[in-house]
């Protein structure tokens, strides 16, 4: 399945709901009318995509409709294509991973999907030609690691844990070390969702962070935040929570298959100003896909 197809069809569920209606809308459209914009702005509402984000997104369809004067559902429809991939098209997204080695922390609250995105990760770095070492970072819950350790078996990859309940900055040492000792390209750190309370959290991600550039100073570095799609505008809340903790250099948002809501993708971006730099479609090893802002726009609208 083609690159292109592969985001139409993870996005089945989003393109149902909303791209019907957004068409409908758009191939009745004759000329400027207020009542279109109007309705415009309440169908992207409800894709999720947030108030702010919408209404911005429509008064600059008013603005260039009205300069242009757009007379045809074709001509709108080519316009907010061109405005929502504007909204998503933040700096680089993909990956600056050149030094040898590389590091990805993998932030997030429970159950997003971050396991499962960096096994996603480690088998598309392996695909590459890529050494890849997994740390497994998660020490709140054992089942954490174990799952990491499946993943790593998979990918043919190393993975550096240690015991439930020891310190994950601990765990992120021994994984540097480790990769230094093997010539790994890239070190993937898995993280906790959960502790007792958000400041513990804040607190222990702030240590691993501190690690990392002790023991890697100068090396590149992802910080990727993973947004499970299905929750909506309170995954924007976590977000500018672990942006202003953690610092971020992109967004992993996963589970777009399972959600009629995809413009949370635009909400994010437009809110947060990250890069999102991969999209999750799904839970198979191919389910991750890089975020192409033109394409994932086009398999929005078409
Ligand atoms: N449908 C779907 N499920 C996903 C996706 N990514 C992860 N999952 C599932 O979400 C659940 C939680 O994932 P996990 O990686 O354990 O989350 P973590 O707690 O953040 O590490 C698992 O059942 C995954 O298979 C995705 O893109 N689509
Ligand atoms: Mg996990």
């Amino acid at each position: 399945m083609g690159f292109f197809d592969k985001i139409k069809d993870g996005l089945s569920k989003t393109k149902k709901n909303v791209t019907n209606q957004l068409n409908g809308m758009i191939a009745s459209f004759t000329g400027e009318n207020e009542g279109f914009f109007e309705e415009l702005e309440e169908t992207l509402i409800m894709a999720d995509i947030g108030v702010e984000t919408a209404m911005k997104a429509v008064e600059r369809l008013r603005e260039v409709t009205r300069r242009e004067g757009y007379r045809s559902g074709g001509a709108i429809k080519a316009a907010l294509s061109d405005i929502l991939t504007e909204i998503i098209d933040i700096d680089d997204a993909h990956l600056r991973l050149d030094t040898k080695p590389s590091v990805i922390l993998v932030i997030g609250v429970n159950g997003v999907g971050k396991t499962t995105t960096i096994g996603k990760l480690a088998m598309r770095f392996k695909g590459e030609g890529k050494k890849v070492l997994l740390c497994a970072g998660d020490t709140f819950r054992a089942a954490a690691a174990e799952q990491l350790t499946v993943w790593a078996d998979r990918a043919g990859c190393d993975i550096v844990r240690h015991e439930e309940g020891s310190d994950p900055a601990a765990v992120v040492f021994d994984g540097i070390a480790a990769a230094r000792a093997r010539g790994c390209d890239v070190v993937i750190c898995d993280t906790a969702g959960r502790l007792h309370n958000k400041s513990n959290l804040m607190n222990e991600l702030n240590k691993i962070s501190r690690i990392i550039d002790r023991e890697l100073p100068g090396a590149d570095r992802e910080n990727l935040l993973v947004i499970d799609a299905t929750t909506g505008q309170n995954g924007l809340q976590q977000a500018k929570q672990f942006k202003e903790y953690a610092g971020l250099t992109g967004i992993v948002l996963t589970k777009l298959d399972g959600t009629a809501r995809g413009g949370i993708v635009f909400a994010i971006a437009d809110n947060l100003g990250v890069p999102v730099k991969f999209i999750g479609v799904g839970e198979q090893a191919d389910d991750l896909l890089s975020f192409e802002p033109r394409q994932f726009v086009d398999a929005l609208l078409e």
